[in-house]
């Protein structure tokens, strides 16, 4: 039986909730050279360095960055000499699927209790709980298996005061960051799973963490029109945590996420979505630093106001930066999508800004679809 989330969040975190959840924790890239990765989210998202972890502080194995920007952060990991199961499976993600998201960590407050909840309701174990002690403190950390190679590592970081993780040092800021903040939260994080298993992940999350069913979803009818896929959404009761999960859908034409699949070899993570709080600068710095934005047609604003109404940011300069503009009953929202940020065409980026409106830009479906179609196009995939 699925519950569905109504779209006012909830944002007390309830008593009897099973699975309770403080937040994402981090995004984790597994990436063939995690130093120029740092640059690049560095002078090109508008991220700060904050952490590192390689030979110097002792890890002979891998390097890692832990890059910031507000609540959101990521953690980017090559390997330098593969000896231990770690560094092999990290050096065989990144050959098999390319840079991508190997984890997507939740912050708990208790990640025992998180696992064994998890573990109980039929979860696959990745990583019994251990602990990880410095001078800052300890943070108890545990991982479960979600889709294709992706993980869930639970942590809870409770009066934790270092950096990011014992066995990283404090690092600065490879460049100094843009005057204003570019993003500040991770919004939502969407998966891509095989034909026929959206409902079973859909599922997995239900019972697992105890995630409801948002009310936002692409079905069949919409699917075989134009999208080529369908899509449901699961979160926590506090809507901090949001997993869209979508799956290929049989349309007219090879669907995206079919493309996504065929390069990425298999399920993985497709977008990660950030909220800004002021999307016009932040596209604006982005798109100076050489970010590559989907383009909208200009007839796509041509009727914008007539159904959207009244945003914050005049329709022209929506029109100008190629930002997407959707509302439904409880406000509206503003969002623009990346070109997806390595050779695969594989993982992208949204960025976000809500006023009020708890969906995912259903409006824009069409308009976005046909964009990256436009692009599979352009890459001889469709
Ligand atoms: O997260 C979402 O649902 C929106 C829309 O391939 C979306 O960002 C859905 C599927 C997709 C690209 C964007
Ligand atoms: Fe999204």
């Amino acid at each position: 039986m699925t519950q569905t989330t109504h779209h006012t969040p909830d944002t007390t975190a309830r008593q009897d909730d099973p699975f309770p959840v403080k937040g994402m924790d981090a995004v984790v890239f597994a990436v063939g050279n995690a130093k120029q990765a740092a640059h690049y989210y560095s002078t090109a998202f508008g991220m700060r360095l904050v952490a590192y972890s390689g030979p110097e502080n002792g890890s002979r194995e891998t390097a890692s960055y832990v890059l910031e920007n507000g609540s959101a952060r990521f953690v980017l990991t090559s390997v330098i000499k593969p000896s231990s199961t770690w560094g092999h499976f990290l050096a065989q993600h990144v050959a098999e699927h390319g840079d991508g998201v190997i984890d997507l960590a939740i912050e708990v407050p208790d990640a025992r209790a998180a696992y064994a909840y998890a573990i109980e309701h039929g979860a696959k174990s990745v990583t019994e709980p251990y602990e990880l002690k410095d001078e800052h403190g300890t943070v108890v950390l545990a991982a479960i298996a979600t889709y294709g190679q992706t993980r869930h590592t639970l942590v809870e970081r409770s009066g934790y005061d270092g950096p990011y993780l014992p066995g990283y040092t404090a690092a600065k800021p490879l460049v100094e960051p843009p005057a204003q903040r570019t993003f500040q939260a991770v919004d939502h994080c969407v998966g891509n799973v095989e034909l026929g298993r959206m409902n079973e992940w859909v599922a997995f999350y239900n019972k697992v963490m105890g995630f409801t069913n948002m009310k936002e979803f692409v079905g069949d009818d919409i699917a075989t029109e134009y999208s080529a896929l369908m899509s449901k959404v699961v979160a926590d009761g506090t809507l901090k945590v949001k997993f869209p999960i979508n799956e290929p859908a049989i349309a007219k034409k090879k669907s995206q996420i079919d493309e996504y699949l065929e390069f990425y070899g298999g399920a993985g993570v497709q977008h990660i979505a950030l909220n800004t709080n002021d999307i016009v600068q932040t596209v604006r710095t982005m798109r100076a630093a050489g970010v590559e934005f989907l383009d909208t047609p200009d007839s796509y604003y041509d009727t914008l106001g007539e159904w959207v109404g009244d945003t914050r940011v005049p329709i022209e300069t929506l029109r100008e930066l190629k930002i997407l503009a959707d509302r439904d009953e409880d406000g509206y929202l503003l969002q623009i999508f990346t070109k997806p940020v390595q050779d695969r065409p594989t993982v992208f980026f949204e960025l976000i800004e809500r006023h009020g409106s708890m969906g995912f830009g259903k409006g824009n479906f069409k308009a976005l679809f046909e964009a990256i179609e436009r692009e599979q196009a352009k890459r001889g995939n469709l």
